[in-house]
């Protein structure tokens, strides 16, 4: 099962992907990931001028040794860039597999530990009556889980808040945008939202949010504390996670459930955050840690210290890699939610897929491999178009983390 072609697909039905094709010399297709936002072009470069060359004549089948043959064969390791093409590969190498077999690619990893995989949805509102109508209608919708997020008084363009009634977009066309931020003003917001989207429709739901890095860890603390009988399913990247010892503060304060990792890319990120038992969810995505099989080690990490899994499912993880993940969170033993942002029409059209959101849960369909189709020439009528993530500052113009 040699590999006959490695290619690149970048295209932007709505937004920017970037999307590794490989075809084995039989004719088998694989599919993967290699979107990240706001530098693109990086992993399409690294894929097309350093990756796919080697790829090409390789057995298709040995996707360890793949894994291995990129990351340690590279002797530069780890980052977003390098841990994305590799994610790409081994993903797409996964698909192949679940092909040749004939199986889901859920089932060559065990199979079914659950029936369905639990998503929360996105609710937003420029102010806290509006989030709680957005909230209302993902109930109403079926979902069990939601996030929740809103526009912090005196603050324009609050994180989270999304343009649109179900979709959320956060990457500007051109150059970035810039956003105000006040942590003293979110710090006086946050809790009345929170304990007013409880009051309004009660705690018989997952109630979930993003505090986007934004705090440090003793406002982060504050935070937990302050919400404890909110009752959050989890409270998400209160403070930046480099320095992983600094959750410890965290931790040392409140019971609210915690969650990290969106921006990770490989195990040696979390793994004090986890063997320190410093977090309950890890965020990372198959896309940006280095593939499914990188995201089973951390996984198992996860298990020995009763840390559960909650990928990233942003929209610009395209929906091969929502794909992947659904056949990684229906196997894995201690898998908690997995997000769902939904992508557009245009992007669906373009990523068919068999995935299907059905009361609350998301299925990935019984298709073999990943159960995703690119449609190429469709693809081919959405060209690269320039996106950033906009930039923050405080009020008195210090770059902040967005
Ligand atoms: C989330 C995330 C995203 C990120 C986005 C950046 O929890 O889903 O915070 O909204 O901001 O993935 O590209
Ligand atoms: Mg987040």
């Amino acid at each position: 099962m040699r590999i006959r072609e490695a290619k690149v697909v970048v295209c932007s039905p709505g937004r920017n992907f970037v999307t590794l094709k490989l075809t084995t010399e039989s004719g088998l297709t694989g599919l993967g990931d290699a979107t990240l936002n706001g530098r693109e072009l990086a992993v399409a470069s690294y894929l097309e001028d350093h990756v796919c060359p080697l790829l090409v004549g390789r057995d298709a089948a040995r996707i360890e040794d793949t894994w291995q043959y990129l990351y340690r064969g590279a002797y530069w390791r780890r980052g977003p860039v390098t841990m994305n093409a590799i994610g790409a590969v081994d993903t797409a190498l996964w698909d192949i597999k679940g092909k040749a077999a004939g199986m889901p690619v859920y089932q060559l990893l065990g199979g079914r530990a659950r029936d369905g995989v639990l998503v929360y949805g996105h609710a937003s509102g420029r102010d806290i009556a509006e989030a709680i109508e957005a909230t209302a209608s993902y109930l109403s919708k079926g979902y069990r889980a939601v996030r929740v997020q809103a526009g912090v008084p005196g603050l324009q363009d609050a994180y989270g808040v999304g343009k649109g009634a179900m979709f959320y977009e956060p990457a500007d066309p051109g150059f970035p945008s810039e956003h105000a931020w006040s942590t003293e003003q979110y710090l006086r917001f946050a809790p009345t939202l929170l304990e007013s989207v409880r009051s309004e429709l009660g705690f018989d739901f997952h109630l979930l949010h993003d505090a986007h890095h934004r705090l440090t860890p003793i406002q982060a603390a504050g935070l937990g504390k302050r919400l404890e009988d909110v009752s959050l399913f989890w409270l998400e990247d209160l403070a930046p996670a480099e320095l992983q010892e600094s959750f410890r503060l965290i931790r040392h304060h409140t019971t609210t459930p915690l969650a990290v990792g969106e921006v990770f890319d490989s195990i040696w990120d979390c793994k004090d955050l986890i063997a320190e038992q410093l977090i309950d969810y890890i965020r990372c995505s198959v896309a940006h840690t280095g593939g499914i099989t990188h995201l089973r080690r951390i996984a198992s990490l996860a298990d020995l210290y009763h840390v559960r899994t909650g990928c990233h499912g942003a929209t610009d993880l395209s929906p091969v890699c929502m794909a992947a993940a659904l056949h990684f969170d229906l196997s894995v033993p201690n898998f908690g939610i997995q997000e769902y942002m939904r992508h557009t029409e245009e992007t669906d059209a373009v990523f068919r897929h068999q995935y299907a959101f059905e009361d609350g849960y998301l299925h990935p369909g019984e298709e073999p491999g990943l159960g995703v189709e690119l449609d190429e020439q469709l693809a081919a009528r959405y060209p690269y178009e320039r996106a950033y993530l906009p930039v923050t500052r405080t009020l008195d113009g210090t770059v902040h983390s967005w």
